[in-house]
């Protein structure tokens, strides 16, 4: 593509959210080549080429975004904000999941767009106003029809998943009142490269966003950032709080330094990346040995939470069940079935962390804090944690 300039390559990745059923193990899996660029002229980083949604979000999609109580508090915490201080009379939420951010506000209130039907239907089975459809421009004419414009547009972990970024946003100024809010929300770009997080580059994740990229976006269609708010949601997210041009509203100082913060760091050179590329490469070899040290003295390795980007790390890396005994996940619809790639059983949480493991790989890193709560008793009696980020290391 014109203007993109690759500069890391994470190897043949198959589809991050594809676990495998027994009876699939023998077959070959499909792998597509994983490397991440920056566009020289929006400063957007993506993946080199994006898979069709249709066939990572359909209706065998595993991922619950209700499965971390730190997700749970973080959605709980923004409706009440929104309420007190936008009050909203309707709402949509892009990429609702399974209701985790909509069920904080009134049914007659909220409307939720979720590709994934085997989700949506979780949602709606609840009685809200949930549409299984894929967000872009004729969900959004049927949705005008139907429901009207609405105040408030919501999306997690949404639009960095979607290619078309301009239909993405023509869609979102059909349906939104001129002097509604646009909430977007997902992982920063800027804490990715500081925490050397490679693992957020996956076929699911088009796009990593620092506010530069997503602000030359924006300008396309008339629409700026006026807040932003850092969270500790995924390892470092960004809240940007959007506004169309034409509504006069402050622009608060929250922008100017997330500008300021991700000019200073670098974020707009080409050398950055490649700074970062070679700490990712060091990562992996760092990664490796620590595995391979461990496997030498003979002690029991398991997985902590199965994720999205624990697939990146394991097949670039090639990390599989001969390092790994087994991953524990509290996902349903990811128990019973084997790791994409790497091939490694995924096995049911039972509460706690077995007698005879020695080590845990943190998969889900992103809830350190919530997992160490929760597993006292292991650390208690000397288990210890690998992790990957900001460098690999035993904890
Ligand atoms: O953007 C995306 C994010 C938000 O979610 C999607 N593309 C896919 C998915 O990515 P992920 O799989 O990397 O997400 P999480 O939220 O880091 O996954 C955590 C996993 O860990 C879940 O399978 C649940 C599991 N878990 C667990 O077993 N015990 C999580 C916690 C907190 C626990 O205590």
């Amino acid at each position: 593509m014109k203007n993109k300039i690759n500069f890391l390559d994470l190897g043949f990745q198959p589809l991050a959210n594809n676990y495998l059923r027994k009876n699939q193990l023998n077959k070959k899996e499909k792998k597509y080549r994983l490397k991440i660029g920056i566009n020289t002229n929006t400063k957007l980083v993506s993946i080199n080429k994006p898979i069709s949604s249709k066939m990572m979000f359909n209706n065998k999609y595993p991922y619950r975004s209700s499965m971390s109580k730190t997700m749970l508090k973080s959605f709980k915490n923004l409706a009440i904000s929104i309420n007190k201080n936008l009050k909203p009379k309707k709402i949509l939420e892009i990429g609702s999941n399974d209701g985790s951010f909509i069920k904080n506000f009134s049914k007659k209130k909220v409307i939720g767009i979720e590709p994934c039907s085997n989700i949506e239907k979780i949602t709606k089975k609840k009685g809200f106003n949930t549409y299984s459809l894929y967000w872009n421009l004729k969900t959004a004419r049927e949705l005008l029809k139907k429901e009207g414009k609405v105040d408030l547009i919501y999306s997690a972990n949404t639009i960095s998943h979607i290619e078309n970024l301009d239909e993405v946003f023509k869609s979102i100024n059909i349906l939104l009142n001129d002097n509604g809010t646009l909430i977007v929300e997902d992982p920063s770009l800027l804490e990715c490269l500081k925490k050397n997080t490679y693992d957020q580059f996956y076929n699911e994740h088009i796009y990593v966003f620092s506010l530069l990229g997503i602000e030359n976006i924006l300008k396309k269609h008339n629409f700026e950032i006026f807040h932003v708010q850092n969270l500790d949601i995924h390892g470092g997210s960004n809240r940007y709080f959007i506004k169309k041009k034409i509504n006069k509203g402050q622009i608060l100082s929250s922008v100017n330094k997330q500008r300021k913060k991700e000019l200073s760091y670098g974020i707009q050179k080409i050398s950055t990346y490649k700074k970062f590329a070679k700490r990712v490469k060091s990562s992996k070899d760092e990664l490796k040995r620590i595995f391979s040290k461990i496997s030498s003295k003979n002690k029991k390795v398991i997985g902590y939470g199965v994720t999205a980007k624990s697939a990146t790390i394991l097949n670039y890396c090639k990390i599989g069940k001969g390092l790994i005994s087994y991953f524990i996940d509290t996902t349903k619809d990811k128990q019973n079935k084997y790791t994409p790639g790497t091939k490694i059983p995924i096995l049911k949480y039972q509460g706690f962390i077995q007698k005879d493991v020695d080590f845990v790989f943190l998969g889900a890193w992103n809830f350190q804090k919530e997992i160490f709560n929760k597993e006292k008793k292991f650390i208690k009696r000397g288990g210890k944690f690998i992790i990957h980020t900001p460098r690999p290391k035993i904890l």
